[in-house]
């Protein structure tokens, strides 16, 4: 028997980023651990994550490629065709379309995987050398990039593990517990030292159950109760007037705005009480170090860009930045743009052409309607007919029949199941990859642990055979995964050392804001512009609308999946068993439901089907479709971006998810 121990990199989109210690036995996966000495892991994963094995050998991984032989509207029917066959007939079919526009063939993915070389690396530079369409990637955090970069002039934010010094940790969007378990961690130490927890989210959820104070806002209202703690700092002579003289513009501006938004006024707005808004200044403008946590769950609303300027904004007016342990954390991926390398997906081989870009968040209507039409697209690292808004449109766009699509994936998914050719990619136990982070500033290395299974091969490899086929001959198609690891850094990062040790850490201050030093232009954090944004769906915006569908909608992360990822591995569908709209028991009993009954939830767009959960986590006015389910492993086959719209936010044009009204009834 033959034991060895693996060095590798957790590939899902989640901040934590975990290192990964990775025992293969008689070259089988046995074990996949978090690693001790990695100061944010250490020690656990999550629980999808330890299971990782359990998917890898999952019994219905794709493990060879495979052609449709049904039509797009039938039951899906494949058979399996060899490597050469797929390659030789995918290339056929795009050069003739790329013979007439290449930007009608279009390129779909996201972060199934967050590694850098599966990611874009190879990918990327067939779509330049070819001037196929460009992919605006915004499903996910857009609009609160967008915001942050308005503010600070870069996605940049606190040390995570500083968290643990702080004596206010307002947890604001964001279910920590279920999807940042290792900044829990910190939140935690911080709470056993004697820190005050407060989290706002619509949701009572397991975060907010272990808060000292959980306040439920009405979805989309974030910005406004950011205005009304403003309020209150003004009033209350809680502000840092010498930090905001040096470090910060347009506070004139902001400030008479922040006069408009007394107590009262933001209580009813945010379907909240006047002493919770008082409350949460008086705590946020009082005690020093006082951290936020913001997440992405407030930016996914139409005002989500400007909400997260106004938070942004907080820790710049009460000077919380002076502190290693105060200030903010979003998202900690901008401290790596100094260390990455422009060029690894080649954007010289666009050779002048500028072809269009489409927006990943409204793929619905794009093939639907996009002029001239999308006649190709080439998906991975995505399931866009499960995860994109208004799926009825995203599913009538994928079962066009003149419509050429290829899917790179594990697993028969949603979106698999409408493609003309499966191809089996590796899994991160079977490939090479080189990982930054959003929650942490460490980057890392993941090495394979073993041999792809069956035919599998890694994206790298896919886009290197098809580049081949397709005739482009730039050497740079013939680069290793190898050379692309040590290409896809500045000389800054050690290679080296990511082999042996597992990661770097880059080197940034403790207190990156003390002193101002904003990545702006002037340096300063830009607080002109930031205002209230209220939902597209309200009954502040929409009365009509909320009369005939008066309960809010949100559709946060349910604790055991990844988004779409992990909900076909059994063991983790058996613990979230049922897709399941929460609703609070006053709406549940005006409408004579009961717990447990089937349910729909329905709009003008379309009708997702679950089992109703009469629970206090939802409050009055607001159900919570907890996501992401496969739509064939749902009920009727729907799952809840059934009902939510593409209309984009106010910035970052990324989707409002949870900016939805809808109404439940039996089903
Ligand atoms: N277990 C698990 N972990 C995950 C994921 C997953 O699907 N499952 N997804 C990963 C991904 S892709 C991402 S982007 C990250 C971050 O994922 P996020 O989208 O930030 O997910 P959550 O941490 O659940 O935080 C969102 C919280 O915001 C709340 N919320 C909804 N609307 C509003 C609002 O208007 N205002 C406020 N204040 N709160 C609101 C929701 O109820 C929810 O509790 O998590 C990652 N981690
Ligand atoms: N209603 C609603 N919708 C949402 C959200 C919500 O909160 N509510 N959240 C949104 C958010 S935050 C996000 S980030 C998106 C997520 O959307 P996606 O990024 O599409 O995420 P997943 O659903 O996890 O799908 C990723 C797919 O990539 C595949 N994959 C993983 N690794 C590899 C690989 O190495 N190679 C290949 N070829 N495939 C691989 C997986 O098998 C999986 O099927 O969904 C969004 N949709
Ligand atoms: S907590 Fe996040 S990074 Fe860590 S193993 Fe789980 S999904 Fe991966
Ligand atoms: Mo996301």
């Amino acid at each position: 028997m033959t034991t060895r121990t693996v060095l590798g990199a957790c590939p899902h989109d989640c901040p934590d980023t975990c290192a990964l210690q990775v025992t293969v036995e008689n070259e089988r996966v046995i074990k996949v651990q978090g690693r001790a000495e990695h100061a944010n892991t250490h020690g656990a994963l999550c629980t999808k994550v330890s299971r990782y094995a359990e998917r890898t050998y999952h019994a219905e991984r794709v493990l060879h490629p495979l052609k449709r032989v049904s039509s797009k509207t039938e039951a899906p029917a494949f058979v399996q065709v060899t490597w050469a066959e797929a390659l030789a007939d995918i290339a056929a079919r795009l050069n003739a379309i790329a013979a007439r526009d290449p930007q009608r063939i279009q390129p779909y993915s996201y972060a199934g995987t967050m590694g850098l070389l599966q990611g874009e690396a190879m990918a990327g530079r067939l779509w330049n050398a070819l001037g196929a369409a460009r992919l605006d990637r915004t499903i996910c955090a857009s609009a609160g990039g967008a915001g942050l970069a308005a503010t600070y002039g870069h996605k940049l934010g606190m040390h995570t593990r500083h968290f643990a010094g702080a004596k206010l940790i307002v947890i604001w969007g964001s279910n920590s517990i279920a999807s940042n378990l290792h900044f829990w961690t910190y939140a935690n130490q911080a709470k056993r030292d004697g820190a005050k927890l407060i989290c706002i989210d619509p949701r009572k959820t397991e975060t907010a159950d272990k808060c000292h104070q959980h306040i439920a806002v009405l979805p989309g209202t974030d910005g406004a109760l950011a205005l009304g703690v403003m309020h209150e700092l003004i009033a209350h002579g809680w502000l840092d007037q010498a930090y905001i003289d040096a470090h910060v513009d347009g506070w004139d501006e902001l400030r008479e705005k922040a006069l408009a938004w007394p107590p009262e006024r933001t209580a009813a707005v945010c379907g909240i009480t006047a002493d919770e808004v008082r409350g949460l200044a008086r705590d946020y403008g009082t005690t020093t170090p006082a951290a936020i946590r913001l997440n992405y769950g407030m930016q996914r609303v139409r005002g989500g860009g400007n909400a997260v300027r106004l938070v942004a904004l907080l820790p710049c007016l009460t000077g919380a930045w002076r502190h290693e342990s105060g200030g903010l954390l979003l998202s900690a991926s901008g401290w790596f743009a100094p260390y990455k390398n422009p060029a690894l997906e080649r954007p010289d081989l666009l050779a002048g052409r500028t072809p269009r870009m489409v927006n990943m968040s409204t793929i619905g209507d794009a093939l639907l309607q996009a002029d001239p039409p999308i006649e190709a697209i080439v998906v991975y690292n995505s399931n866009p007919v499960a995860v994109a808004p208004e799926s009825p449109k995203v599913v009538a766009g994928f079962q066009r029949e003149d419509l050429f699509t290829v899917v790179l994936e594990h697993f028969m998914t949603d979106t698999a199941d409408l493609a003309d050719y499966v191809l089996p990619a590796t899994t991160q136990l079977e490939h090479l990859d080189v990982h930054t982070s959003y929650g942490h500033t460490d980057v890392l290395m993941n090495q394979p642990a073993i041999a792809p299974l069956g035919e599998a091969k890694p994206n790298t490899q896919i886009f290197r055979e098809l580049a081949a086929a397709l005739g482009l001959t730039d050497p740079c198609f013939a680069d290793t995964d190898e050379q692309l690891a040590a290409q896809a850094f500045t000389t800054d990062i050690d290679v080296e050392l990511l082999r042996t040790q597992g990661w770097q850490p880059l080197p940034i201050a403790d207190a990156p804001f003390a002193n101002g030093g904003f990545r702006t232009p002037n340096g300063r954090a830009q607080a002109a512009g930031a205002d209230f944004v209220p939902n597209y769906e309200s009954a502040l915006t929409d009365p009509a609308l909320a009369a005939r569908y008066p309960l809010a909608m949100i559709s946060p992360p349910a604790r055991n999946f990844l988004n779409s990822s992990f909900v076909n591995v059994k063991s983790l569908r058996d613990i979230e068993r049922e897709p399941l709209i929460e609703m609070h028991a006053d709406d549940a009993a005006a409408r004579g439901l009961a717990d447990g009954a089937r349910v729909a939830a329905f709009n003008d767009r379309g009708r997702y089907v679950a089992t109703l959960k009469v629970s206090p986590r939802a409050r009055p006015g607001v159900v919570n479709g907890l996501g992401i389910w496969w739509r064939k492993l749902g009920l009727d086959g729907t799952n809840v971006n059934e009902v939510t719209h593409q209309r984009l936010t106010d910035l970052g044009e990324a989707p409002a998810f949870y900016d939805c009204l809808v109404e439940v009834e039996a089903a």
